[in-house]
């Protein structure tokens, strides 16, 4: 077990709910069986490298205060090395089965794209070495198109053609290492794919160049031969005004739209679910209905403030609602639960990155178990069923299955006598999920 970056913490077992260990998983017990698989196969919890490896806690009004000894390396292929191992002891401590990164976060720009490349290469050689005596794995790998000064108007949707194919240099790359790590999914985050104002703005030639990224993406991936899922991660807002990947629901008609429908799935966020609207359940559900879920990105926006605060979920309200979810759609596998969360600015130590992560897997376990048995119980399920019981047979199974037209209807509805509904009964609905929690 690596000990270099955080000797005061050793590996995170099951001690369960008595616990007063902050070292110890209290619900998160990995080899128990829930609805018939581990609880380890039914989450696959995600380290995001971004937030844990590169986050210092700067926000726009101060600067860094985390302490990660790596990130005072001077040398950026030193610091890059340390990185790596800092994340595989974290990974090895926590038992966090995947990790997810951007290109560079892992390895640092050349003055070149060649140059680039280089030091990624080197980096992924070295992630490879790791992974042989590890049993982590990559979730999925995707490409930072947002923070170099070259993507300041996006970059499938840059008004600049040299930017636009940049981009597609660096992702046909991205794939190409995502792939050789064993990557299970590919992940497209339209980081600055959106406007700012539609006065400078062409959004026809916008909307079209990033279906045909998408497309020229998804054909180079069948051409090296990787097999994972393509997945569009929606988010409405920030840093753009307007983000085209908006939400599920206009992610869906773009896909569907450009045919690329077939070729991708969503990858869905809790917090960028809140910004456009949204809870994460509903994101979850469009997704999974359209048999378009993919994978989350496991963390929890703060309903008061209006930005991506991208926290470590502790809600049980909202990890029932997820895990409610991604019980009925089977399981989010080949996908994952990624915690694309960052620690508080205040919780600036190293061990917080430990506490954080057990108070998000405790919270999905203590979710996963009251779904699991309130599906088992049924109450709600039969409830819905019984609400929409009209379309089983009749009038309703006539609408359902295509056999009426508006003449019928009409024809049905002319000489009939006042219409009787039923109570939806929300209040009692919600007071049974509180039975269960
Ligand atoms: C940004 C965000 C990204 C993606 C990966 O809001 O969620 O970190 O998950 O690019
Ligand atoms: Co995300």
């Amino acid at each position: 077990m690596p000990n270099e970056f955080f000797p005061n913490v050793p590996k995170i077992e099951y001690e369960g709910p008595q616990s007063d260990n902050p070292y110890a998983f209290k619900f998160y017990d990995p080899d128990k069986v829930v609805a018939g698989k581990t609880m380890r196969d039914h989450m696959r919890f995600s380290l995001a490298y971004w937030h844990n490896l590169i986050g210092t806690g700067a926000d726009p009004f101060g600067v860094g205060v985390n302490i990660r000894p790596w990130l005072s390396i001077s040398d950026p292929m030193e610091q890059a090395r340390a990185r790596v191992r800092a994340m595989f002891e974290i990974l090895e401590k926590l038992g966090l089965p995947y990790y997810c990164f951007h290109d560079r976060d892992i390895a640092p720009e050349g003055s070149t794209l060649r140059e680039t490349n280089r030091n990624l290469d080197t980096i992924v050689n070295l992630m490879r070495e790791y992974m042989r005596s590890s049993d982590a794995r990559l979730l999925w790998g995707t490409a930072c198109l947002f923070i170099h000064p070259r993507f300041v108007h996006g970059a499938a949707t840059s008004c600049n053609a040299d930017v636009f194919a940049y981009a597609a240099a660096q992702v046909k790359k991205a794939m190409e290492v995502t792939h050789e790590l064993g990557g299970s999914n590919y992940v497209f985050w339209g980081g600055r794919e959106g406007y700012d104002t539609l006065w400078n703005t062409d959004m026809k030639l916008e909307l079209d160049n990033m279906a045909r990224f998408l497309g020229m993406a998804s054909d180079y991936a069948a051409e090296i031969g990787f097999s994972g899922q393509l997945l569009v991660e929606p988010k409405p807002k920030e840093p753009t005004t307007h983000q085209y990947d908006y939400d599920v629901g206009n992610v869906l008609a773009f896909l569907r739209g450009y045919k690329l429908d077939d070729r991708f799935r969503l990858n869905v966020e809790q917090n960028h679910a809140v910004l456009a609207g949204h809870t994460f359940q509903h994101e979850i559900r469009l997704a999974r209905i359209n048999n378009m879920l993919g994978s989350l990105d496991a963390n929890q926006g703060d309903y008061l403030l209006g930005w991506d605060t991208d926290q470590m979920t502790t809600s049980l309200y909202e990890a029932v609602m997820v895990m409610y979810e991604v019980l009925q759609a089977g399981g989010i596998a080949p996908g994952g639960m990624n915690f694309d969360a960052k620690l508080r600015r205040a919780s600036f130590e190293p061990d917080d990155i430990f506490r954080g992560h057990i108070a998000a897997m405790d919270t999905y376990a203590r979710g996963l178990e009251i779904a699991d048995r309130m599906l088992q119980d049924g109450t709600l399920e039969r409830f819905i069923e019984e609400r929409y019981s009209s379309y089983n047979d009749g009038i309703g199974k006539e609408i359902v299955s295509g056999k009426a037209s508006f003449v019928t209807l009409e024809q049905f509805t002319l000489d009939r006598g006042p219409i009787e509904n039923s109570s939806g009964r929300r209040e009692w609905v919600e007071s049974v999920i509180n039975q269960f929690i």
